[in-house]
């Protein structure tokens, strides 16, 4: 017999099917004027980029458990878990590879304008005049804001670039890389600055109108943790009027609805939140989200729960 689980968001098929497989799946809307059902709700599975309310939560009298696929966590409830003992899991560590490897690749398409590039062989333009320069990694300072395990997979594989790395964050952590406490002195001391703090509250607008003042008109932004991270409409402003040389997105504030001043500017690389969009990515962030979800329901302890910050 399957446990009865509540799905919030959706999955790509191969990946539901890993599901259906394992769990009897429900929908929210299977829960309107069900109670049998919502009482019979015992776990709850997501994806880090989707909302689980906290209505929603404190609906379902038997859950026990919220398994997300992603190593965010920022929109799961968790005071409403806590008090109710429901345990949060996520899956840390088995997507930092692809995380850091997007990463890598917006630096690159922003400083030798690859996309831009790209669309001016395609139509054609080649033949007309020459594409203008971009700009080396190598030689350049980068600062890192959050080095926590995809922030430091992001370090080791920009160093083989021969850059110059720095990082802000919570404390200094004596590694062969320079601790910046200061977040605008190391937007200042950066050609590029790359975000990959946690999101939520705590975090919100970390990057500023100063800390992109500070970055200047030479500095490019990277950012593929959470929009939140980011002051929107300061960095727009920053875009719009060359503050500062250009930005890399792979989050944004309101996903997936893009703010509109972003599509017409040309200073810009955007992606669709994929940081973490591989198939063996995805798939292995699967086996671990099902993995909590058994092993909890098996021992009463899951793999990967997440701990107070
Ligand atoms: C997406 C992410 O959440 O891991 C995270 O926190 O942001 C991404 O992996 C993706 O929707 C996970 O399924």
């Amino acid at each position: 017999m399957k446990i009865d689980i509540l799905q919030v968001g959706a999955f790509p098929p191969p990946l539901q099917a890993m599901v259906d497989a394992e769990f009897e799946c429900h929908s929210e809307a299977a829960l309107a004027g069900n109670d049998g059902l919502r009482h019979a709700i015992r776990g709850i599975i997501t994806r880090s980029a989707v909302k689980v309310p906290a209505t929603l939560v404190e609906s379902l009298p038997n859950l026990q458990i919220i398994s997300t696929s992603g190593v965010g966590y920022d929109l799961i409830p968790r005071d409403v878990a806590a008090k109710r003992g429901i345990v949060v899991t996520n899956t840390p560590d088995v997507l930092n590879t692809a995380v850091a490897e997007l990463c890598v690749g917006l630096v690159l398409s922003l400083l030798r304008r690859i996309p831009e590039a790209h669309r001016y062989a395609m139509e054609g333009k080649w033949a007309k005049a020459q594409f203008s320069m971009g700009s080396n990694l190598s030689g350049k300072e980068v600062g890192i804001v959050g080095l926590g395990r995809i922030g430091k997979e992001i370090a080791r594989r920009l160093n083989a670039f021969d850059v110059k790395l720095s990082y802000f964050g919570r404390n200094d952590q004596k590694l062969a890389y320079r601790f910046e406490p200061d977040i605008k002195a190391l937007a200042r001391s950066a050609d590029i600055l790359i975000v990959a703090a946690p999101g939520g509250d705590e975090t919100s607008k970390l990057i500023d109108g100063a800390v992109l003042e500070a970055l200047g008109p030479q500095g490019y932004l990277v950012n593929m943790a959470r929009g939140t991270l980011v002051d929107e409409a300061a960095l727009l402003d920053a875009l719009a009027n060359r503050r500062i040389a250009g930005a890399g997105l792979d989050v944004f504030e309101n996903e997936p609805n893009i703010d509109a001043r972003f599509l017409a500017l040309e200073n810009v690389v955007l992606t669709p939140h994929i940081a973490s969009a591989t198939n063996e990515t995805r798939r292995a962030m699967m086996r671990l989200t099902l993995d909590n979800l058994q092993a909890f329901f098996g021992s009463g302890k899951a793999v990967t729960e997440v701990v107070a910050d």
